[in-house]
C-alpha cells in the first residue's frame, strides 16, 4: 500500500505538471482565461500530492519521491487541450480505484477511509472537463465565443482548505 501510494504522489506530481505546462501553452497563445483555470488545476494537483504526502507521514511511513517525467509542451486547440486533460483525468481515476482495491484486499481500513476524498474529487475533475469541452463543442470554429470562454475561465480561483487545527 505505501509503495502505491509513494507512486500515487507521483501522479499527482505529474498531473501539476502536466497542467503548469497546459498553462504556459495558452499564456503563450494569447488565451489568458484558460491558463488560469490551468493554473488554479496545477495547484489543486500539488495540494493532491501534498494531502497523500501528510497521510504517509501521519502513520509514521517515509514518503520517497520520484522523478517527475517531463510534460509535453505541445497541445494543439483547445479542445485538443481538454479531451488530453479529461483523458488523464480518467487515468488518474483508474489509478485511485486501483488503490481503493488494494486497501481494501489489505484490509487497511483508514487508507481506505483517506481514499474516498480522492473518489470524489475525481468524480467532480471529470465533470469540469465534460462541461468545458461540451461548450468547446457548441463554439467550434467561432473566435468570439471562444473569447467569452476564455472570460469565464479566468475567474477561477485556488480555494486552499482550512488550516488543521
Ligand atoms: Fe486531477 O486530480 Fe489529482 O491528479
Amino acid at each position: 500500500m505505501l509503495k502505491a501510494l509513494n507512486e500515487q504522489i507521483n501522479k499527482e506530481m505529474y498531473s501539476a505538471y502536466l497542467y503548469l505546462s497546459m498553462s504556459a501553452h495558452c499564456s503563450h497563445v494569447g488565451l489568458d482565461g484558460f491558463a488560469n483555470w490551468f493554473m488554479v488545476q496545477y495547484q489543486e494537483e500539488n495540494l493532491h500530492a501534498m494531502n497523500i504526502y501528510s497521510y504517509i507521514n501521519d502513520q509514521g511511513e517515509e514518503v520517497v519521491l520520484q522523478a517527475i517525467e517531463k510534460p509535453p509542451s505541445e497541445f494543439g486547440t483547445p479542445m485538443e487541450m481538454f479531451l488530453a486533460t479529461l483523458k488523464h483525468e480518467q487515468f488518474i481515476t483508474k489509478s485511485i480505484h486501483g488503490l481503493v482495491t488494494l486497501a481494501l484486499d489489505e484490509k487497511d481500513y483508514a487508507t481506505q477511509i483517506f481514499l474516498q476524498w480522492f473518489v470524489t474529487e475525481q468524480i467532480e475533475e471529470e465533470n469540469n472537463d465534460n462541461e468545458i469541452i461540451s461548450k468547446l463543442k457548441l463554439i467550434g470554429d467561432n473566435a468570439s465565443s471562444l473569447f467569452v470562454l476564455d472570460k469565464e475561465l479566468s475567474v477561477r480561483v485556488f480555494t486552499p482548505p482550512p488550516a488543521e487545527e
